[in-house]
């Protein structure tokens, strides 16, 4: 394995084996696999579609294009492509070389890619030209003249100065396959606290991954899965995802964004039968089926997770969009729960699924670290098949979110229901999450403090009914005077390489901030007096 990755221990390794959880299959691969599928539809975009045949062409031509440029078995990449063919091919592509792609979100700027560069050692950023108006390649400059392990970037689209994607294209030739207990590639963490952390995920556990999601979500051939949230992120990877729709010989659809205006006229051109979203887009989607005009009808199942979904909008998936729900949680570290397809309907409007494998193990703990019982809120410990063991190159953080036994810390409050159903009640970590985009609070805590008109700065969610929550930056000003107002903090921060969704909803100025017996920033109180002021409009 990987240097600075954490090993399943042997004899975990072996029992997984032996479960037939993790076989040999490794990622990637699978158009290649299966000449069958030749001269099936795999890909559909608003503009092309490929074949299987297409696909594993692209795949083994960028994977030859990219051992020609001396990227190869370990190396890390940094991905961060749109919804787009070129994302698919590359991933493929790396795959197959058994080089890593570090799976960055489009929304990160200068700041994330920064760190993730720092962090994972990446050799190559591939990204795209521009999109929505920001240009990637004067970031990728910028990133590539802080980062000096930074030797090679790809742009898909009008390269600048750098090397086009396109480019990157050679004949296929032969390479060894990599091993299937090979970290395959690194997805972010979603729901730590400070600087990004990386999850190595291997081909044995991820491919189980995908066989087994697929499965609950009855995902096969006959299948078409919309890709409508960015594909990077682990949800619309492999859960079952792009990655895991592809594995089963279905069509993998690529929307450029989940708004109803890209995502519906897809649905109804490609008869897109599943496809996965996050809460505060389900309201937006259950308005527009009542008005816009495109056929919804082939549209089996819609996935929601990333964020808790209340059981009202839940309740109105059914009719609003005519297709079955399913709720999901989960974590780019591994565990997945979903509601099953013939779970009664009261458990799949309120909770949040149980444990994807028969593999998982799941304990529930009181702050003393005992189990509590069924229906009492604790904190999610757990480790199976596809549950990672330790963040990358993170020894100190790895010896505080994992048990001596190999549980991950989870930091999500949960309760069980006697069915083995989960609800979601809290978090004990430190992380906003505005409607399934996470703002680790000390991150941006350090942000704020470095600006000079700012004495004390601590981050709280506050709640919101569009988005679940709102990231609150409560500030202590350095000079009485002047307090900084909102747009002047954010503005100060997009300016240093902040994404935009990091930056704070919602300011309230303090004189102090009150402080817990042990003189920690006491969020409870700060979070309850924040609410109170936006309430009574003291908010700037
Ligand atoms: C997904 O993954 P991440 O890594 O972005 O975030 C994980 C965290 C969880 O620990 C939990 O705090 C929260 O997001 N979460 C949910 C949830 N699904 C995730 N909280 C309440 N209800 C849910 N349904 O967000 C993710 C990964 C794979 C599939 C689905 C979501």
């Amino acid at each position: 394995m990987l240097e600075n990755c954490v090993p399943w221990p042997d004899e975990t390794a072996d029992a997984y084996r032996e479960a037939g959880y993790w076989t040999d299959e490794v990622l990637g691969r699978w158009p290649a696999d299966d000449p069958g599928r030749a001269a099936r539809c795999a890909l559909v975009t608003a503009e092309r579609t490929l074949t299987y045949a297409e696909l594993d062409r692209a795949a083994e031509r960028r994977a030859a294009g990219l051992l020609d440029r001396g990227i190869g078995r370990d190396d890390r990449v940094i991905v961060q492509l749109p919804n787009d063919i070129d994302l698919v091919v590359c991933t493929l592509a790396l795959l197959r070389i058994g080089a890593l792609p570090v799976f960055a979100l489009p929304a990160h700027r200068t700041m994330e890619i920064v760190d993730l560069v720092e962090v994972s050692g990446a050799r190559a950023y591939v990204g795209a030209d521009v999109v929505l108006g920001h240009d990637f390649r004067l970031m990728a400059t910028e990133v590539r003249s802080r980062c000096s392990t930074l030797t090679e970037v790809f742009i898909a689209g009008e390269p600048g100065d750098f090397t086009a994607l396109a480019e990157v294209d050679a004949e296929p030739r032969t390479t060894p396959p990599p091993e299937p207990g090979d970290v395959a590639m690194f997805l972010l963490s979603g729901g730590t606290t400070g600087k990004p952390k990386l999850i190595p995920r291997t081909h044995a556990d991820y491919a189980y991954q995908l066989r087994a999601s697929a499965e609950v979500c009855d995902v096969g051939p006959h299948s078409r899965l919309l890709a409508a949230l960015p594909v990077g992120h682990n949800f619309p990877l492999g859960c079952p995802g792009v990655l895991g729709v592809l594995r089963a010989g279905g069509v993998a659809v690529l929307s450029p964004s989940p708004s109803p205006d890209d995502c519906f006229s897809l649905i109804e051109s490609a008869g897109v039968t599943i496809t996965s979203l996050v809460p505060p887009m389900v309201p937006l989607w259950l308005e527009a089926a009542e008005w816009m005009p495109e056929d919804l009808s082939s549209l089996q199942v819609l996935q929601v997770g990333g964020a808790r979904l209340d059981p009202v909008t839940a309740g109105r998936v059914r009719e609003g969009l005519d297709c079955r729900l399913q709720q999901v949680y989960g974590m780019a570290e591994g565990l997945l729960n979903f509601t099953r397809l013939d779970d009664p309907q009261d458990l799949v409007l309120t909770t949040q699924g149980r444990p994807l494998s028969p593999g998982d193990e799941i304990r529930i703990v009181g702050p003393d670290g005992a189990e509590v019982g069924t229906g009492e809120p604790g904190e999610l410990l757990t480790r199976g098949p596809y549950t990672f063991r330790g963040y990358y190159r993170a020894p100190g953080f790895n010896r505080v979110r994992f048990t001596g036994d190999g549980f991950f810390r989870t930091g999500d409050v949960v309760l069980s229901r006697p069915t083995g159903h989960l609800e979601v009640v809290g978090r004990i970590n430190d992380v906003v999450n505005r409607g399934g985009e996470k703002v680790p609070a000390q991150e941006l805590e350090e942000l704020l403090m470095t600006m000079p008109a700012v004495a004390g700065a601590a981050v709280v969610a506050v709640p919101d009914p569009d988005m679940g929550e709102l990231t609150c930056a409560c500030i202590v000003p350095r000079g009485a005077e002047h307090p900084p107002a909102l747009h002047e903090i954010r503005s100060a921060l997009t300016e240093r390489g902040v994404a935009g969704f990091k930056l704070p909803d919602r300011l309230v100025v303090f004189d102090r901030l009150p402080v817990t017996a042990v003189g920690k920033i006491d969020k409870k109180t700060l979070t309850a007096r924040a609410v109170a002021q936006l309430i009574g409009g003291g908010a700037r």
